[in-house]
């Protein structure tokens, strides 16, 4: 049996004051709704004041990336044991806009993502193809190219105990979202993906879909059989819009 999961990704947003009204908004909204996990990913400064607000709430803790380096010279960087010691149970791993804005590359995820594994943490791996790639139809072929990196350096074993969220770049913060459809494809590929190299990878391991999901369009997209919940970006900064999606899981 998979776990569904909802995980906020709050991105470069926030401060002492606003988080502060968010959590005690967000914790009474969420409280008594069981069965689907929640997971909050805030910036790096603001992880211990969640995690104090989270402890005890059932919402885990997360973080929006890691470095790949157990310590050392890597000015602004974090590690995964640091996060760890600050209470994350997850970490995001090769998002989108670490992609396309830091240049991060598929083997800098790998090694990203074995850094999560060995410090405790479970590796959220973000894939998902641009405008341009799906209006070439090369949608699969960039998406299996970006989870095969991680089975390809790490073995398909490493996978066990991790999520994988499908983003499509061009429905990230943009108000447009995959169909239902759509990503049911997708997610349905990536099952198919693993199945062919582990089946209880494949059985095992959620699937999120990403990409401006919303209080409206939630229940649809949570419904298809491969999607095991959402990463939430914009609609997690709503403390309502948020326990209304983690409602529709
Ligand atoms: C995709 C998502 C969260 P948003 O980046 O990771 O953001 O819901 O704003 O599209």
């Amino acid at each position: 049996m998979r776990k569904t999961l909802v995980i906020g990704n709050w991105k470069m947003n926030g401060s002492l004051a606003a988080n502060e009204t968010l959590l005690d908004a967000l914790l009474p909204a969420v409280k008594g709704l069981g069965g689907v996990e929640i997971a909050l990913c805030p910036p790096f400064p603001y992880l211990s004041q969640a995690g104090w607000h989270l402890k005890d709430s059932g919402i885990a803790l997360g973080a929006q990336t890691v470095n790949e380096h157990d310590s050392g010279a890597y000015t602004g960087e974090v590690s995964a044991a640091m996060l760890k010691e600050l209470g994350c149970r997850y970490v995001l791993v090769g998002h989108s806009e670490r992609r396309s804005l830091y240049r991060e590359t598929d083997a800098d995820s790998a090694a990203k993502f074995a850094a999560a594994k060995d410090a405790g943490l479970v590796p959220v791996l973000c894939v998902g193809e641009t405008l341009a790639e799906r209006q070439a139809g090369e949608t699969e072929g960039v998406v299996a190219r970006q989870v095969q990196a991680v089975i390809d350096a790490l073995g398909i074993a490493a996978l066990t105990d991790s999520i994988i969220a499908y983003e499509p770049v061009w429905a990230i913060g943009t108000g447009e979202t995959a169909s239902p459809e759509q990503a049911q494809a997708v997610h349905a590929f990536i099952r198919r993906l693993l199945a062919e190299q582990s089946e209880a990878v494949a059985a095992s391991t959620p699937l999120l879909y990403g990409g401006s999901v919303k209080a409206d369009n939630a229940a649809t997209l949570f419904a298809q059989p491969d999607v095991d919940g959402g990463l939430v970006g914009g609609a997690a900064l709503d403390a309502d819009a948020f326990a209304l999606i983690y409602q529709a899981a």
